[in-house]
């Protein structure tokens, strides 16, 4: 529960802000209690922990031990689909969600009771520090299923006691009128359909300023600076980032606060958090980019440890000026399996979103193509001008220049007419992969 009645900064529990020798001291205990149920219950993964000469829990006698246990991947849960992770009989479970997974099976994940409880007190820790607060209005156009934003942001809106509208993605001309009339304040989706929500907003002849909206809770896509910015103008709002994946829960394992907007909050008593080099698997010093790489530390229905997201990011443990001293992701680039290798140089798309929004005339709707005409890959972008007078062949001539003096690479640019790129309505497809 809340443990302090409004005071500031308001957090929902005063782990948040406790002293850092405290959280590790937690999560040594936990993490042991999370090698014991690897080895009692999950037998391939308990196997691999044989190997590296771990099989009794006691032998973790520090955090560094944590270095000496092997890695778990996606494969991992692919190998085992669905349930054969499972640290629990079938039976305990009383959800399943899962990650759509861009080949083959998706990812399934089970959870208990104690699960799904722990996954509502980190969303309501999280959306607590957003802004959100008992009473006000939650429009949620997470899409509910199998996808974990639906219901995450859901059961953390209503542990706080906020109103909860369960909307759902799609039918996005509802959404605007659905807003404008229930009074939404918070607007929960990825950032890409959050945009395609603002331009039905004014398609229907309103202004974002008569609506109640304050706040945006957005994840579940890599999304830059430029298009917060981009956001906070447009809704009129403060967008605020929330990562999270499904192996650990969905959304909930790290959010922004509202106030500093200063890297997002690890809930680090439910996940310890390590940034790696993702070649040697050998740590990154603090602040420095690499995979991130949690271990789950209550998890009962399917515990993971050293799991690899394919994420790469940058963590710091430098107190947030909001007050709270959990590690902090300070910035996210992109998963490693959309990062191009374009002439032997390294391009993620958020890279190409900060140089294309940073540019006036560019609307945020924008996506690269990736072809290989011979042995290797090109890329190319398209993307939207503001307006229909602008120059298009001009503007793209700009850009050109622009993205070849950043990334050093020569990015053919096309500025298609505005409404050409697909919309998403949920997490939107940034590369088009026509190798
Ligand atoms: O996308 C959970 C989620 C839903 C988080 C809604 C936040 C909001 P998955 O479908 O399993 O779970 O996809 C997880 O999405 O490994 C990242 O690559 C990416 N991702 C999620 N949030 C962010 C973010 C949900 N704020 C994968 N910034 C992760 C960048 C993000 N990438």
């Amino acid at each position: 529960m809340p443990t302090s009645a409004r005071s500031e900064p308001f957090v929902w529990d005063e782990i948040e802000t406790g002293p850092r020798d405290r959280l590790r001291e937690l999560q040594l205990e936990r993490l042991r209690q999370t090698v014991e149920r690897t080895l009692r219950s999950q037998p391939p993964l308990a196997a691999r922990l044989s190997e590296a000469g771990i099989t009794d829990a006691t032998e973790i006698s520090s955090l560094d031990d944590l270095a000496r246990l092997p890695f778990s991947r996606k494969s991992d849960l692919r190998d085992n689909y669905p349930f054969d992770l499972l640290a629990v009989p079938r039976e305990q479970l009383v959800r399943v969600h899962a990650s759509s997974g861009s080949h083959g099976k998706p990812t399934v994940v089970g959870y208990t009771r104690a699960d799904l409880d722990a996954w509502t007190e980190v969303m309501a820790r999280s959306m607590t520090m957003a802004g959100v607060r008992p009473g006000m209005v939650l429009h949620n156009a997470n899409g509910y299923g199998l996808f974990t934003g639906g219901l995450g942001f859901h059961h953390g809106g209503e542990r706080i006691g906020a109103t909860v509208i369960p909307v759902s993605g799609g039918f996005t001309a509802r959404q605007a009128m659905l807003l404008a009339d229930l009074g939404g304040q918070a607007l929960c989706a990825t950032p890409s359909y959050a945009l395609v929500i603002a331009q039905a907003i004014r398609d229907a002849g309103l202004d974002p300023d008569d609506l109640d909206l304050e706040i945006g809770l957005f994840g579940g896509e890599p999304w830059t600076d430029e298009m917060r910015t981009e956001l906070d103008r447009e809704l009129g709002i403060r967008a605020v980032s929330f990562y999270g994946l499904s192996e650990m829960c969905g959304p909930g394992v790290a959010a922004e606060c509202r106030d500093a907007r200063d890297g997002l909050h690890i809930q680090e008593d439910h996940f310890l958090a390590e940034v790696i080099d993702p070649e040697s698997g050998e740590p990154v010093p603090e602040g420095a980019d690499g995979e991130l790489v949690f271990t789950t530390l209550l998890k009962e229905a399917q515990p993971l440890i050293r799991y690899r997201t394919g994420d790469v990011g940058s963590v710091t443990t430098e107190r947030c000026e909001c007050g709270r001293t959990m590690a902090r992701i300070t910035a996210l680039r992109g998963r490693l399996d959309d990062m191009l290798i374009i002439r032997g140089v390294n391009l993620f798309p958020s890279t190409v979103e900060t140089l294309l929004l940073g540019v006036e005339e560019v609307a945020p709707h924008y996506r690269l193509i990736v072809e290989r005409p011979a042995e290797m890959d090109e890329v190319s972008v398209e993307c939207e001008p503001v307006e229909a007078s602008i120059d298009r062949a001009a503007l793209a001539d700009r850009l050109e220049t622009l993205l070849r003096d950043h990334t050093g690479i020569r990015i053919p640019v096309s500025v298609v007419e505005a409404g050409t790129i697909p919309r998403s309505e949920g997490k939107a497809v940034r590369v088009m992969d026509r190798r």
